[in-house]
């Protein structure tokens, strides 16, 4: 029996209601490592595996006080957010960052789902402005990274350029992943992580599968998980590939609706129920 108590992260996030991505997406990662996870819903989304049919933003006031609640109670070590919403919500966060709330902070600059639904709408570059000094961590997958840098990023020579160009910002790494590339007949993804004044390539090889809804909100959570659990921040970022990659491999045969489905984040456990 384990009594030692888990670390706690907190995820700021969408709820999506097919359970795939956004805050069920970043809770199931945070309880696969053991960790305490606590949510701050920003948004509500109606969707499922074919895209979002409805979508409403949580009041500022609803949101700084669950942001309250959390924060004054818990001992919150690692902090993830994802879909913002908007330029309002955007400035809530970097506020509670500017005063020292958000620890490790991961940022999943949200902008559209993968069915092409838009999760956004202020101004990417205030995400840099507002966030880039407060981020540990920021995320982009390509299409956001040229949304935020407002150029095009092909191949991995740029994805290395965008990833310091990124940095300028002020966040101590980015990571930005090439999951979504043009190069989708290529047998490793590589995603490219700059930190600490470091570039480094990493690759995972590319799993054959339709099941890949959430694989952002799921690695960004993972990420934090482990800068809960006090994994350095290059060995998180490597481990939680790793993660993901088992998280997308075992779901490949899951047909949980007629779209692109969730990932298996509790791969290699047995059920409780067992
Ligand atoms: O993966 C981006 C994302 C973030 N947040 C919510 C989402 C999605 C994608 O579907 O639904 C709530």
């Amino acid at each position: 029996m384990n009594r030692v108590q888990p670390p706690v992260a907190l995820t700021v996030a969408g709820s999506d209601s097919g359970g795939g991505a956004g805050i069920q997406a970043d809770l199931h990662t945070f309880a696969a490592h053991r960790v305490h996870g606590t949510s701050v819903v920003t948004a509500i989304t109606a969707q499922n595996t074919r895209g979002v049919t409805a979508a409403a933003a949580v009041g500022a006031d609803l949101v700084r006080a669950q942001l309250d609640a959390v924060l004054g109670d818990f001992p919150v070590a690692a902090v993830k957010t994802g879909m913002l919403g908007g330029d309002e919500l955007l400035a809530l966060v970097a506020e509670y960052g500017r005063a020292d709330r958000l620890p490790n902070l991961v940022v999943d600059p949200v902008m559209v789902t993968t069915t092409g639904d838009a999760l956004f709408s202020g101004d990417p570059a205030a995400y840099l402005a507002e966030l880039g000094p407060l981020v540990t961590l920021l995320t982009p997958n390509l299409v956001e990274a040229r949304q935020l840098l407002g150029r095009e990023i092909d191949g991995v020579e740029d994805m290395r350029e965008a990833a310091r160009a990124l940095a300028t910002f002020g966040p101590r790494a980015v990571l930005v992943k090439g999951g979504h590339g043009a190069d989708a007949d290529s047998a490793d993804v590589v995603d490219v992580l700059w930190c600490d004044g470091q570039l480094l390539d990493l690759a995972a090889p590319r799993v054959a599968t339709r099941n890949d809804h959430g694989t952002g909100c799921t690695l960004a959570s993972a990420i934090a998980a482990r800068l809960a659990l006090g994994h350095p921040l290059p060995q998180a970022v490597a481990g939680a590939k790793v993660y993901v990659t088992e998280a997308l491999k075992a779901a490949t045969d899951w047909h949980l609706g007629t779209g692109p489905g969730p990932v298996h984040h509790h791969h290699g456990r047995r059920s409780v129920a067992l």
